[in-house]
C-alpha cells in the first residue's frame, strides 16, 4: 500500500524550488484535510527543508544516544540486565536507520547527513551530552529520556509527512518498552538498600532538568513551532508537551519515593498542572553550542567508530561488486 503511494508520482513533484501559490494552497488544503504528504507529492521547499532537518536531527539523536547507555554495558549488574540493555541499544540503532531512510525520501543522502553529524554541524538532542555516572542512570534514562521521547513522538505518528509518521509507529512501541525497563530499574534501586536509593536519587537529580529541556525552548522562543504546527509536522507546542510530561512524571517519582530536584515545583489546583520552576536556558544554549559536559567525547567517539568501520564497508562493497560481476558473467555465458 505504501509503495503504491510512492509510485503515484505527482506531475508537479520536483517543482518545489520556485514556490507556486496555487500549488502551495493545494498542499495546505491537503494537510488541513489530514491527508498524508508522500515523497513524490509536491511540497514547499521550506516544508522539505524543515523535515530534512528535524528527521536528521532525530536520527542523529538515536545514534549518539546509544553512547551514554553503551557506557554501562560491560558493567551491568546481572546478565539479565545486560541482555535487556543491549537489546535497547540495538533498538536505538534501528530507529536511527528508519529515520535516515525516512529523511532520504526527501532527497538528502545518508552520506550527507552523516557528514553533517561528523563535522559537528548537525544537531542532536541536548540530553545526550551528559555523562552516565552510576547504574541508576540507565533507569533514569529509560524512565525520563524515553518517557519524554514518547510524549514527543506519539503525536509524530500523525505527522503530515507519511514516511516519518509511519516510522514513528514502531519507534514509539519500542520506546514504550524502553520506558518501562527504565522505570523497573528505578523501582528496584529506589526500593533497595539506602545506597541504591541514593544512587537512584542522584540519577534523577542529574537527569531531570536535561530531560525537561529535551522538548526545546519555550514556545515564545521556538523559531520553528508555529510553521511546523501549521504544516501538521508538530501537533503540540514544546511547552504543551513539556507540561504533559511533567504532569505524568511527578506521580511516578512520588511512587518511587524520590524527590524531583525542583524546589519551586507546585500543583496548580485551577489548571490541574504541576508547574515547574525556571529552566536554566543558559545551560541549554551552552550544550547546543557544543559546550556541554560530553559534546566533544560523544562526537569524537562517533568519528572514531566511523573511521574504524571503513574497512568493513570497503570489504562489503568489494564483495557486492564481485557477486554482481559473477552474475553478469553468468548471464553473458548463458
Ligand atoms: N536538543 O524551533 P524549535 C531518543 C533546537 S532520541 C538540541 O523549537 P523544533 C532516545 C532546534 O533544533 C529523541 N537542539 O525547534 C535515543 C532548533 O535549532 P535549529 C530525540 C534542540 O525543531 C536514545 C532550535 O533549537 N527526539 O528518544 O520545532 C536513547 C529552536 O527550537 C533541542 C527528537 O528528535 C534539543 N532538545 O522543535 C534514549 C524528536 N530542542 O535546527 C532515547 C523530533 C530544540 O533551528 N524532534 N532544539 O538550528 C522534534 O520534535 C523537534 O525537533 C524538537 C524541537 C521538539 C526537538
Amino acid at each position: 500500500m505504501y509503495t503504491q503511494a510512492l509510485n503515484e508520482k505527482d506531475p508537479n513533484a520536483g517543482k518545489d524550488k520556485a514556490e507556486d501559490p496555487v500549488l502551495e494552497a493545494r498542499f495546505q488544503a491537503r494537510v488541513d484535510e489530514e491527508m498524508r504528504i508522500e515523497p513524490n507529492d509536491w511540497m514547499p521547499a521550506a516544508y522539505r527543508r524543515t523535515l530534512q532537518r528535524q528527521i536528521a536531527q532525530h536520527a542523529h539523536s538515536e545514534v549518539i544516544g546509544m553512547q551514554p547507555e553503551g557506557n554501562w554495558l560491560t558493567r551491568s549488574p546481572s546478565l539479565k540486565r545486560k541482555a535487556i540493555l543491549l537489546a535497547k541499544i540495538q533498538d536505538e540503532a534501528g530507529h536511527g536507520l528508519y529515520l535516515y531512510s525516512a529523511a532520504e525520501t526527501l532527497g538528502i543522502s545518508r552520506e550527507e547527513m552523516e557528514s553533517q553529524l561528523l563535522s559537528g554541524k548537525a544537531r542532536y538532542s541536548s540530553i545526550f551530552n551528559y555523562p552516565t555516572l552510576n547504574w541508576a542512570d540507565m533507569g533514569a534514562i529509560g524512565w525520563l529520556v524515553d518517557g519524554a521521547a514518547i510524549m514527543n513522538q506519539i503525536p509524530l505518528c500523525r505527522c503530515s509527512y507519511g514516511p516519518y509518521a509511519r516510522a514513528m509507529v514502531r519507534v514509539c512501541k519500542e520506546e514504550s518498552f524502553h520506558q518501562r525497563q527504565g522505570y523497573d530499574i528505578m523501582m528496584q534501586m529506589a526500593k533497595g538498600t539506602p545506597e541504591q536509593k541514593a544512587m537512584a536519587q542522584d540519577a534523577l537529580n542529574r537527569t531531570w532538568w536535561p530531560s525537561i529541556m529535551m522538548f526545546g525552548p519555550h514556545d515564545s522562543d521556538s523559531s520553528h513551532s508555529e510553521q511546523s504546527m501549521a504544516w501538521k509536522i508538530k501537533r503540540f507546542s514544546n511547552d504543551d508537551l513539556r507540561q504533559r510530561f511533567i504532569n505524568a512524571t511527578v506521580p511516578q517519582a512520588e511512587y518511587l519515593g524520590l524527590t524531583i530536584p525542583d524546589p519551586d515545583l507546585k500543583f496548580n489546583e485551577e489548571t490541574g498542572n504541576w508547574e515547574s520552576g525556571p529552566i536554566d536556558w543558559d545551560e541549554f544554549k551552552r550544550v547546543l553550542a557544543g559546550n556541554g559536559p560530553c559534546n566533544h567525547q560523544r562526537l569524537s567517539t562517533r568519528q572514531k567508530a566511523v573511521a574504524e568501520g571503513e574497512w568493513v564497508r570497503d570489504a562489503a562493497a568489494a564483495h557486492a561488486a564481485k557477486v554482481a560481476a559473477r552474475a553478469a558473467n553468468k548471464e553473458e555465458a548463458a
